[in-house]
C-alpha cells in the first residue's frame, strides 16, 4: 500500500474546528479523533496529525507532515522554510499595535525608544527595522496586554480579533502590522514522491471547491416573461443563468450561482424589476 498524505491541523484551539470542518466539507471522514494524535481517514489516503499550532511549520518543514493547517502568523514568525499554499478565509485577525487608551501615536516614528512586548518577536523586529526604528522588544509567551499595566513595555503588538481584550485592559488599537488567516503550507520535499504529490493534488482541488462554494450561493426566483432580460442584467452570475419555463406561462423560473457578498445588494433591484418568491441556497461544492 502507498504511503498516506500526512497533514497537521491544531489539536485544540482557534483553528481546530474550522479545519475539521474543511476537511469534512471535502468529502474526508475522520472518525473518532477526539483526545487523539493521529487519525487515519476511512475513506482518503490521508492521516492527521493533531499538534500544537506553535509546532505546525516545523513539523512541515521537516516533512514529517507534508501539509498543515496554521495561522500565517504563526508561519511568518516561525519564519521556516515552508511553502505558503492558500488562504483558507478563517482564523482572520490582525497582528496590531495596541496602546494605552489615554495616549496617541499618530507616526510610526513616535515608536522611537520605546519598550513593546510581544508573542510575535520576529515580525514585529522585521516591522521595526522595515521603518527604520530603534525600539525595545520584550518577548512574552502569553498574557501580552497585561504587560502596560504592569509597566513591562509601554505598548504591546498582540493579535486582534473583536478588540475586546485590549478594551478590558484599557487599550486601543493602534497601527496594524499584518493581517492574518489560516493558510495551508506545504512542504518542500515531498514532491518527488508521485503518490503523495496525486493525493495532495486530488485534495487541493477539492479544498479549492470548496472554498469556492463557501463563498457562493445558489438563488432562485420566479419573474414575469417581460422582465427576463433586465433580471438577467442585474444578476452577477458565475455562469450563464438558467431559465425554466413555469405553469403560469407569463412566468419563468431563473436559477444561478452568485457572489454571496452580492445576494442583498441585488436583492431590491430584483424585487423592483418584478421578481418574487426570491430564494437563496448555500452550495456544498463547485467544481468549474
Ligand atoms: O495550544 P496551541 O498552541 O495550539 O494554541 P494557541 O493558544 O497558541 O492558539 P489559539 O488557538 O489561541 O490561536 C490559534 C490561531 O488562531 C492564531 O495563531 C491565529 O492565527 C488565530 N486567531 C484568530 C487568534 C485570534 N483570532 C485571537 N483573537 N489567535 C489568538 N487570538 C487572541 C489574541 O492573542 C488575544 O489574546 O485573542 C485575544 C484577542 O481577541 P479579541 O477578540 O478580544 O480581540
Ligand atoms: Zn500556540
Amino acid at each position: 500500500m502507498s504511503e498516506n498524505l500526512k497533514i497537521a491541523i491544531q489539536k485544540k484551539g482557534r483553528l481546530n474546528n474550522k479545519s475539521m470542518q474543511l476537511l469534512k466539507s471535502c468529502g474526508i471522514e475522520i472518525e473518532n479523533f477526539q483526545d487523539r494524535l493521529f487519525v487515519t481517514a476511512s475513506n482518503f489516503n490521508l492521516d492527521v496529525l493533531f499538534l500544537r499550532d506553535d509546532d505546525i511549520p516545523e513539523y512541515v518543514q521537516e516533512n514529517v507532515a507534508h501539509i498543515g493547517i496554521v495561522g500565517e502568523n504563526e508561519m511568518l514568525e516561525k519564519g521556516l522554510d515552508v511553502e505558503p499554499v492558500k488562504k483558507l478565509g478563517f482564523g482572520k485577525c490582525s497582528l496590531m499595535l495596541g496602546i494605552p487608551e489615554k495616549d496617541e501615536l499618530n507616526n510610526i516614528n513616535e515608536l522611537e525608544n520605546k519598550t513593546i512586548a510581544t508573542s510575535y518577536p520576529r515580525i514585529l523586529k522585521n516591522y521595526l527595522a522595515e521603518n527604520k526604528i530603534n525600539a525595545k522588544v520584550i518577548e512574552l509567551s502569553g498574557s501580552v496586554e497585561i504587560a502596560p499595566s504592569l509597566g513591562v513595555a509601554d505598548y504591546i503588538c498582540d493579535l486582534v480579533s473583536s478588540g475586546n481584550t485590549l478594551k478590558l485592559n484599557k487599550l486601543k488599537k493602534s497601527f496594524n502590522i499584518l493581517d492574518s488567516q489560516a493558510v495551508l503550507i506545504k512542504s518542500k520535499r515531498f514532491d518527488n514522491n508521485p503518490n503523495l504529490k496525486r493525493t495532495f493534488e486530488k485534495l487541493l482541488l477539492r479544498i479549492e471547491s470548496s472554498l469556492k462554494a463557501r463563498k457562493s450561493k445558489y438563488i432562485m426566483m420566479n419573474v414575469p416573461k417581460s422582465s427576463l432580460e433586465q433580471i438577467i442584467e442585474i444578476i452577477p452570475s458565475l455562469k450563464s443563468p438558467t431559465v425554466l419555463p413555469l405553469s403560469n406561462e407569463g412566468l419563468v423560473a431563473i436559477h444561478a450561482v452568485i457572489n454571496e457578498d452580492k445576494f442583498w445588494e441585488i436583492n431590491e433591484d430584483l424585487k423592483k424589476a418584478g421578481a418574487s418568491g426570491i430564494l437563496s441556497m448555500p452550495i456544498e461544492n463547485i467544481i468549474l
